[in-house]
């Protein structure tokens, strides 16, 4: 009697720890997406900054590579190059108010009226991405990164490179 309980408890175990193996694999959620209040379709979040998504584009293989800045935007938003690479930007402010493209690690901060250009070299990192903004609108999302190509694309690689993240939307 007191044999055949312990047999069945055995029994028990191993179908338990078994079942257990079969079926924990499937209902992990590991992302963090607490951030989803972002208002409008298009906000991501690119080199740690939520910024409003308006494109991916190669910079041009020689001379200028074309930049809108509008309200509240840069079109396009990440601009991918070769590692290390010295990219000439021409700045158009499209919109209805002034803009600037501010890039902290690298010492440019341009303002632009609107209307207006301006044209400001930059460089692309040797790996990941850099940050850049327009410092007057970039709790509303207007933000973007330059970024090695090829590094950018999916969630994955968009790590921050120093530039604080603002936790509330400016509205
Ligand atoms: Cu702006």
């Amino acid at each position: 009697m007191r044999r055949g309980v312990v047999i069945v408890a055995f029994a028990l175990l191993v179908l338990a720890t078994a079942g257990c193996g079969s079926s924990s694999s499937s209902s992990s959620s590991g992302t963090t997406t607490e951030e989803s209040s972002g208002g409008g379709g298009g906000q991501r979040a690119i080199a740690g900054v939520q910024a409003n998504d308006h494109g991916t584009k190669p910079v041009a293989d020689s001379g200028k590579t074309e930049v809108e800045l509008d309200d509240f935007y840069f079109k396009p938003t990440v601009l991918e190059g070769k590692a290390g690479e010295k990219v000439t930007l021409e700045l158009k402010n499209e919109g209805n108010t002034e803009h600037s493209f501010t890039i902290d690690s690298q010492g440019i901060d341009k303002d632009i009226q609107p209307g207006d250009e301006a044209e400001v070299t930059v460089t692309i990192p040797k790996s990941g991405v850099v940050s850049f903004y327009c410092k007057f609108h970039k709790s509303s999302g207007m933000a973007g990164a330059l970024a090695v190509t090829g590094q950018s694309g999916g969630t994955g690689g968009m790590t921050d490179t120093g530039t604080t993240t603002g936790k509330g939307y400016g509205y």
